[in-house]
């Protein structure tokens, strides 16, 4: 049994099942668990009904037309993305309810109720009209975390225009890239942004890479730091100049169910970008149904996820789903550790957040930094607390439970990608027994299964290729002018009905799923298929241990050796004796074949922008190679520091 097992094992016995409370199912908007046979009965009419929450301007004829793999939903309806997620709330008398609750780093506030908002982002569509912006055009935005981020967004979308944000952590190559891919007419940016304490230099960045973009006609500054910037003369406007004297009305565009609404790059292991394109009716009805169900979202919570807008968590579950259930949501802009380690949770106290979604990655900070941050503040406002990005093993899983929920709070730890739109596995808060560590089942409506190589479903215990084998309306829907890339990606491997998500998974006898991570982190030691996540599942069970990244290095003798990156919590020391024990833990855990063949012990892992541990840069140190491509990579310094050490990891054997 692992440790976190037994405290678990130990929580059960007190009686603290991870069934729904008494009172917080009653409250719930879904509590009957026969939602799953209804949907899975006739999903089409389940989704419909959904849909119906929405407000179209003219019906759809067909719910779904399938024909693999190409998926259209709510065919011949016409609706607009920003009037549901604005003007139907204001017109219904809800212009007054806070939109959002927004933070600065350095301290500034402010908050926008839905009728600022719908003011706003009428001013900044007729500003972006006077420059020329129509329907189809793509629109570029690289913005840090403030208001103007989602109020451009949904200025796009009443215009019909696709936006492609592009996260304002990436490089001026990255940026560059991006516009080049999407041809982009304009782009929106700021002068700069807040990141502990220091000024990301937004602008900069874009003017240099604008010097390769032919297709950029004009370019919209926010003004966030202040400061002199130069200007190219009939290109560049101050956003503030834009929107100044335009009107606080601009007619929504009626876009078709199927028309693009956004572009979004993610970036595979290999290969440039994909633009994963998502569209307007099906994609408006799956993040809201969603977001509705998952967060049990009430008139009077105040919602907060912690993602950034730049990546898909903050375009479905911060704009799109939480606006288009008219909910008041929290945005922040700067580092959770500035100006220190309980900034996060001063906020949650501030507003009174009732519902927090964050990342395993953010989780396990937390932990290393220690529960006398969030101890300082009164969190008991909080309900509801949602997990994204990463398997949550159970230790995290159990420590944000205690520490973030007091013990009262259910988390839903809900996998989903890019390219599915919004969340397809996941506890019901009202209806599932949670089980710390996995997503537990499908949504209604979703059918999932874990296949082996020949496509044969894999019996309780055993683990494979979690696929999905029927289409939900948020999937995407191509990518962007590379469908063969988008058939040969998600659907060869399994024929074209079935959709490949790319991760490892396993189900439980109960019919639980536990994703694995990423199938290219599988590992093969003498001939045993080792999942990456379940050795460092295994590490960070220990109670010296804060994170761990594992990778294979090729051995002669088994094939595949395991190293592990080990980070350990504060006031703890990496030596030889503890990277024995470490070793011995995993052997007990696991078994003799999952224990690593050396421990290297650093500060930090390397992690994409989004905060996931790119393995792929530590096998290339494990390696001995040189790194791939490594414009992604949030933290470059670590790799470095990692690299200096990676001899020591084979003296351990
Ligand atoms: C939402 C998002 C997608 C990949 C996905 C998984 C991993 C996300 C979970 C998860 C286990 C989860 N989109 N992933 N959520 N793994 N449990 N709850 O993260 O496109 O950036 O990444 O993230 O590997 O394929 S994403």
């Amino acid at each position: 049994m692992t440790d976190s097992e037994a405290t678990i094992d130990a929580l059960l016995s007190e009686g603290r099942v991870f069934e729904p409370s008494e009172a917080f199912r009653r409250q719930a908007l879904w509590s009957d668990p026969s939602i799953y046979e209804r949907a899975a009965s006739d999903p089409e009419a389940f989704w419909a009904r959904e849909a119906g929450r929405l407000s179209w301007f003219e019906p759809w004829g067909d719910v779904l037309r399938w024909d693999p793999p190409w998926v259209k939903w709510f065919l011949g309806g016409k609706l607009n993305v920003a009037h549901n997620c604005l003007d139907r709330h204001v017109e219904a008398g809800g212009g007054d309810k806070v939109a959002f609750h927004w933070e600065g780093e350095p301290g500034d506030r402010r908050s926008l109720t839905y009728r600022e908002l719908l003011e706003e982002v009428c001013r900044l569509a007729n500003g972006m009209k006077s420059l020329g912006v129509r329907k189809g055009d793509r629109v570029a935005i690289y913005l840090g975390m403030i208001p103007e981020l989602p109020v451009a967004m949904l200025a796009c979308a009443r215009l019909g225009a696709p936006h492609s944000v592009v996260f304002g952590g990436f490089s001026a190559e990255a940026l560059r890239d991006r516009i080049n891919d999407a041809e982009a007419k304009v782009l929106i940016t700021a002068d700069g942004g807040y990141r502990r304490g220091q000024e990301v230099p937004l602008k900069r960045n874009a003017d240099e890479a604008l010097r390769g973009c032919p297709s950029i006609e004009h370019v919209v500054t926010v003004r966030r730091t202040g400061g002199d910037h130069p200007f190219v003369e009939g290109r560049d406007v101050w956003y503030a100049d834009l929107v100044g004297d335009q009107p606080a009305e601009c007619p929504a565009e009626p876009m078709d169910s199927e028309d693009m609404l956004y572009i979004l790059y993610t970036s595979g292991t290999t290969g440039k970008p994909k633009g994963i394109v998502h569209t307007t009716g099906g994609y408006l009805t799956g993040c809201s149904t969603t977001h509705r169900a998952i967060f049990d979202i009430h008139d009077d919570d105040v919602y907060w996820c912690a993602a950034d807008i730049g990546w898909v968590t903050g375009h479905s579950y911060i704009v799109y789903g939480p606006l288009a259930n008219h909910t008041t949501g929290i945005i922040y802009e700067g580092a959770p550790d500035w100006p220190d380690k309980d900034r996060l949770w001063s906020i949650a106290e501030r507003y009174g957040a009732t519902i927090l979604y964050t990342a395993p990655t953010a989780i396990r900070s937390f932990m290393r930094w220690g529960e006398e941050y969030p101890q300082k503040h009164d969190l008991s406002s909080l309900r509801l607390l949602g997990s994204v990005g990463e398997p949550i093993n159970p230790e995290a899983w159990v420590w944000y439970w205690k520490h973030i929920g007091g013990e009262r709070c259910p988390v839903v730890d809900t996998w989903w990608q890019t390219e599915t739109g919004h969340i397809l596995i996941t506890p019901l808060p009202g209806i599932t027994r949670l089980k710390p560590g996995s997503a537990t089942r499908p949504f209604p409506g979703i059918e999932a299964e874990v296949y082996d190589e020949q496509g044969r479903p894999v019996p309780p215990g055993g683990g494979g290729y979690l696929v999905l084998k029927r289409p939900w309306p948020g999937q995407f829907r191509t990518i962007y002018k590379d469908p063969e890339r988008y058939v040969e990606t998600y659907f060869s491997r399994y024929g074209k009905e079935t959709y490949l998500a790319g991760d490892g998974a396993k189900r439980d006898e109960d019919g639980y799923f536990w994703l694995l991570g990423r199938i290219d982190d599988v590992m093969n030691v003498a001939g045993h298929r080792i999942s990456t996540y379940e050795v460092e599942s295994a590490l960070v069970d220990n109670e010296r241990v804060a994170e761990a990244a594992v990778v294979a290095r090729s051995d002669e003798r088994v094939g595949q050796a395991i190293v592990a990156f080990v980070t350990l919590k504060s006031g703890q020391t990496g030596d030889r004796v503890v990277a024995g024990e470490l070793r011995e833990h995993v052997a007990k855990v696991i078994g003799k074949i999952a224990r690593p063949h050396g421990i290297i012990f650093t500060d930090d892992l390397p992690k994409t922008r989004s905060g996931k541990i790119m393995r792929r840069l530590l096998r290339d140190v494990a390696e001995g190679r040189a790194l791939g491509d490594v414009t992604t990579l949030a933290n470059e310094e670590i790799v470095e520091q990692i690299r200096g050490m990676s001899t020591e990891a084979s003296s351990q054997e």
